[in-house]
């Protein structure tokens, strides 16, 4: 098996659309992982939604690490890590390569705005990007410090987002992938795919470009795949389903201060237990448990 990093860059160098799919937990990777996804989008917003604060740094960059130390450590898939403006300057970056190298995470994604960043949907217009040649020694920096030669570094570009047009968005993306960025996040908040579409016509595959469809979702999959996209990104669809579901949970037994009716909709605890993987704790006692301590861990069980 091709190392986590190894295998996301194959990914993002493929001839064909690939998909990442968002997770912000151990349980919510894993479960990305066991629907075929090949790889995990570490998302920000997500991690910062599970954690009930907003996505604007609010939880440090060490917080984030650990989380993904969860999600690493629960899947055999890459994570490309949504690193925000990477926690700092180019010094900050450095050290956040060294840490995700350690902990398995095989890439990482930084955007071209000032810490504290805000979610590119909220007042997008109005959000100041960094110097580009300011954030390019970021992008060197991150290359630099990488020891796996497969680690990837993605450089966004929030162009589009904080209003500017076409050749701002292609200025930019010049200068990153001049400083070493493995590919371009290109992002966009309209409901169609046009700027992407109009960015991928003129950047002409300089590099993969890797977009993020979740304000142009009616866009038919196809059209990226035709338009030679690297990496479409499903960013947040992980945790709004969850939100739902618990939203729904919640308040039906509030409402009927009873657990019997969710209990048919919702997965037994046995269903937690796989996904925790308590088969292999069960097999490791058999192993290495004194049979007198294996007893009274099974009669603990029980
Ligand atoms: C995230 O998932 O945190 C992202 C993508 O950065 S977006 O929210 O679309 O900006
Ligand atoms: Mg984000």
């Amino acid at each position: 098996m091709n190392s986590k990093a190894a295998q996301l860059r194959k990914l993002i160098n493929s001839k064909k659309l690939e998909f990442l799919m968002e997770a912000h937990n151990g349980i919510s990777a894993k479960i990305v992982e066991e629907a075929g996804f090949q790889g995990i989008w570490g998302s920000g917003l997500s991690i910062a939604a599970s954690k009930g604060v907003r996505d604007c740094n609010e939880i440090s960059w060490t917080q984030t690490l650990q989380t993904a130390e969860y999600m690493s450590d629960a899947t055999s898939i890459p994570i490309l890590l949504d690193a925000d403006t990477g926690f700092g300057n180019f010094n900050n970056v450095r050290r956040l390569v060294k840490k995700l190298e350690q902990i398995d995470v095989a890439g990482l994604c930084i955007e071209d705005k000032l810490f504290p960043k805000t979610n590119s949907f909220i007042d997008g217009e109005q959000q100041t990007l960094a110097d580009p040649h300011e954030f390019a020694g970021k992008i060197k920096a991150a290359k630099d410090t990488q020891k796996d030669p497969d680690f990837s570094v993605v450089a966004r570009v929030e162009s589009f987002i904080a209003g500017w047009g076409l050749s701002e968005a292609l200025r930019r993306a010049e200068i990153y992938l001049e400083a070493g960025a493995d590919a371009i996040l290109i992002h966009s908040k309209k409901n169609t795919a046009e700027q992407v579409l109009d960015f991928q016509s003129e950047w002409d595959n300089r590099c993969p470009l890797i977009i993020v469809p979740t304000m142009y979702h009616a866009t038919p999959t196809s059209v990226f795949r035709e338009n030679q996209f690297s990496v479409a990104i499903w960013a947040n669809q992980i945790m709004r389903s969850a939100i739902t579901a618990m939203q729904k949970t919640a308040s039906l037994i509030h409402g009927q201060e009873s657990i019997a009716e969710t209990e048919k909709q919702v997965i037994s605890v046995h269903e937690i237990f796989r996904l925790q993987n308590t088969q292999e704790l069960k097999n490791a006692e058999n192993a290495y448990l004194k049979p007198s301590a294996k007893k009274r861990s099974e009669a603990s069980n029980q």
